[in-house]
């Protein structure tokens, strides 16, 4: 028997524009989701699961997978209660499960989720993708963050084209900038003003990447146990963008962090998130093999593509163009559903916003057409890879 892959797609709950029964239609069964309304480091109680869930049902869909439960920013810096909202991450799971919902996403970026400069980037044939422009992030750590070790980080010669091109920019980008980058993208929970944000960044005072390792590690110690015991299985979601920013660090971005998450707390239960936009930013990210490699733990799958240019910018390409090859990456997933004897759930990771889209408020990446389009692609590679494999 072959494996298909569980087609899901992202809902962000009953305010999301992009309604359950548009998804239905786009032949995805199951549902990505989480309870946003709850505040970030609260315990997820069964009757509000139980609610969502209901909602779902009804629209003849399936909860697969959460994402995400978000991991309090003091438990990333084991400040505080710290170890109180362990205890209320450990409960989520267990109610999670009593509910029969057994996967989990999460990540562990240090105060901000993903990051792009820009939400609606024209593309010569008039769609809009989500871009990331390395120079905006720097021109903002220099002179907006004012952060002074960045002052330190990059070349006089960087400080000063950087500085040029922060003067040139008009009022309004300057402040689009500063609010993509602060006001949090869908999905991450938080948004901040830039004091908030200067606050929360002392908060890092005195932890590198060693010690944030230490500190993923130390909260897997706590929750993988309540995992293997209600059945859920973790999937941890790569950095995105998969580097440093703002002298922040960043633990999940590379094969080898993937490596060690998993050998460091050995169980069936610790996983990973494979998102191919994410770990394909980085050229010495080999997708396929990475698959191959961790494909006993991959418990959930975005998949998307990402193109790089040489400055280090990156735009959301097409599903099957870009830098991410996709067909070999699904090619790998569907040996690794072969040989575990299942379906592992994947969704079409963001989309362009086209046609309809182009006229309607939705989620920055999550339009429903666009993600449409990506699903339709993938849905045919996988199709056309089965059908050569089995002929
Ligand atoms: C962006 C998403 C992320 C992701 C979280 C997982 O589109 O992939 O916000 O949901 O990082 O915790």
């Amino acid at each position: 028997m072959s494996y298909k892959m569980e087609q899901t797609m992202r809902w962000y709950g009953p305010n999301d524009p992009v309604s359950l029964k548009d998804i239905r239609q786009s032949g995805a069964t199951g549902i990505v989701t989480a309870l946003h309304h709850i505040p970030n480091g609260d315990v997820w109680s069964r009757e509000e699961i139980q609610k969502r869930k209901k909602i779902i049902e009804e629209a003849g869909l399936t909860w697969s997978v959460v994402e995400s439960v978000p991991v309090h920013e003091r438990i990333k810096t084991r400040t505080g209660n710290y170890q109180e909202l362990i205890q209320n991450y450990q409960q989520s799971i267990r109610n999670l499960a009593a509910e029969g919902i057994f996967i989990v996403t999460y990540n562990f970026m240090p105060i901000l989720d993903w990051t792009r400069t820009d939400l609606e980037r024209e593309l010569p044939n008039g769609a809009r993708a989500l871009f990331y422009e390395k120079k905006a992030v720097q021109a903002f750590d220099l002179f907006i963050l004012k952060r002074p070790e960045a002052f330190e980080e990059y070349s006089p010669k960087e400080v000063e084209e950087l500085k040029a091109y922060y003067e040139a920019l008009s009022p309004e980008k300057k402040q689009l900038i500063i609010d993509n980058i602060l006001k949090g993208l869908p999905g991450s929970e938080i948004g901040y003003t830039l004091e908030e944000f200067k606050e929360m960044l002392s908060t890092y005072e005195g932890i590198d990447a060693d010690k944030l390792k230490e500190h993923l590690r130390l909260f897997l110690e706590e929750i993988i146990p309540v995992a293997e015991e209600s059945g859920v299985y973790l999937a941890i979601h790569p950095d995105d963008p998969p580097f440093s920013l703002y002298g922040l660090p960043r633990v999940v971005s590379t094969a080898a962090d993937a490596r060690r998450i998993l050998t460091d707390n050995s169980s069936a239960h610790n996983g990973l998130c494979f998102c191919t936009g994410s770990y394909g930013v980085r050229p010495d990210n080999d997708l396929p093999a990475m698959v191959a490699e961790f494909g006993d733990h991959i418990h959930f799958i975005h998949l998307r593509s990402t193109k790089r240019d040489a400055e280090g910018n990156f735009f959301e390409d097409n599903h099957l163009e870009g830098d991410v090859p996709m067909v070999a990456v699904i090619d790998e997933i569907l040996k690794v559903q072969e040989k575990r004897q299942k379906s592992l759930p994947m969704r079409p990771d963001h989309g362009h916003q086209m046609l309809d889209d182009l006229n309607k408020v939705t989620n920055p990446g999550y339009s429903a057409i666009g993600r449409l389009k990506g699903l339709a692609e993938i849905r045919g590679v996988e199709q056309a890879l089965l059908y050569r494999k089995n002929k």
